[in-house]
């Protein structure tokens, strides 16, 4: 089960490390590359749908997305469910479509519905911290595995609140049954994470996610006591650049001779989608039928 090696990890001395993903194919690398789980991102999924971040998806189309991550890999996926998508009623109907489908754990974010990327210059809008906890009772009353992994996300500092505000909800979350502790920061330096590990003695897990603070190493965030790295969104922002700069190249040269030791071979295409394994199972099965050979 995919709860059980999630709560594993979570028990485990090192720093876990996650990596956002988008589709079955960044999954698959992920897991390839030696992540221990992947972040099935909001950012990415709506990135990858060409629209902004902000609960322009349904919960449907991110669990869809999310499914597909599922079947790919065998690592344990987190979803990021934003607020919850509404209220506990939201939360709860949330929670038995994530578990029914093999999700080992999900995340929800103290703001309000529809919520806005934290990285973007908007007024940042937070759930009332009664509320939320609410939310937090509702899911972990819902989940029928006790190994599903909540993480509540706390807003406070990216919201421009107080270091207080911050550590008084995360205490609320922890009392109100959450796994673990996603605390989110806009900072350059890692400083106010560092702070609000030193301040919240709670005795939960602790959840980073350095998009800004990217010089703070792996060993460092275990000194610090952080018991979960998130890279949210790297998969997503290589992509991006590596299809941009093949796709001007073809147009400028017009020609793909240009670009083609630079870009993976239709060999690596094959690998990552199984179509070798397939063609074993077509010979073992001898379905003659749908048998050719591997032209390019
Ligand atoms: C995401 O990857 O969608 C996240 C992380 O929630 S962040 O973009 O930092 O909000
Ligand atoms: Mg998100």
């Amino acid at each position: 089960m995919k709860t059980k090696k999630l709560r594993e990890l979570l028990k485990s001395e090192e720093v876990i490390r996650v990596i956002g993903a988008h589709n079955g194919l960044s999954a698959k690398l992920a897991e390839q590359a030696g992540f221990d789980a992947v972040w099935a991102s909001g950012l990415e999924i709506s990135a990858t749908h060409a629209v902004p971040d902000a609960n322009i998806l349904t919960m449907t189309e991110n669990l869809q997305t999310a499914i597909v991550m599922n079947q790919s890999t065998s690592i344990p996926i987190i979803c990021d469910c934003d607020s919850g998508y509404g209220s506990v009623n939201n939360v709860i109907r949330m929670v038995k479509e994530y578990e029914r489908n093999g999700i080992a754990g999900i995340c929800i974010e103290d703001k309000q519905f529809p919520k806005i990327n934290s990285f973007v210059n908007s007024t940042q809008k937070l759930s009332p911290i009664d509320e939320f906890a609410s939310k937090i009772r509702a899911a972990k009353d819902t989940q029928q595995d006790p190994d599903f992994v909540l993480i509540a996300r706390v807003e406070a500092l990216i919201a421009g609140q107080s270091m207080e505000e911050a550590i008084k909800r995360a205490s609320a979350y922890k009392d109100a049954g959450a796994d673990a502790i996603l605390i989110h920061s806009k900072m350059n330096e890692i400083d106010e994470i560092r702070e609000f590990v030193e301040l919240y003695k709670g005795s939960i897990p602790i959840v980073v996610v350095p998009t800004t603070y990217p010089n703070i190493g792996v060993n460092d965030l275990k000194n610090i006591g952080i018991s979960m790295v998130i890279y949210a969104n790297h998969g997503l922002r290589s992509s991006i650049s590596a299809m941009e700069k093949t796709f001007s190249r073809i147009i400028k040269d017009g020609t793909t001779a240009g670009i083609e030791s630079n870009i993976s071979s239709m060999h690596k295409v094959f690998e990552l989608q199984g179509m070798f394994e397939m063609r074993q199972l077509e010979d073992k099965y001898n379905d003659s039928n749908l048998k050719g050979g591997e032209n390019v």
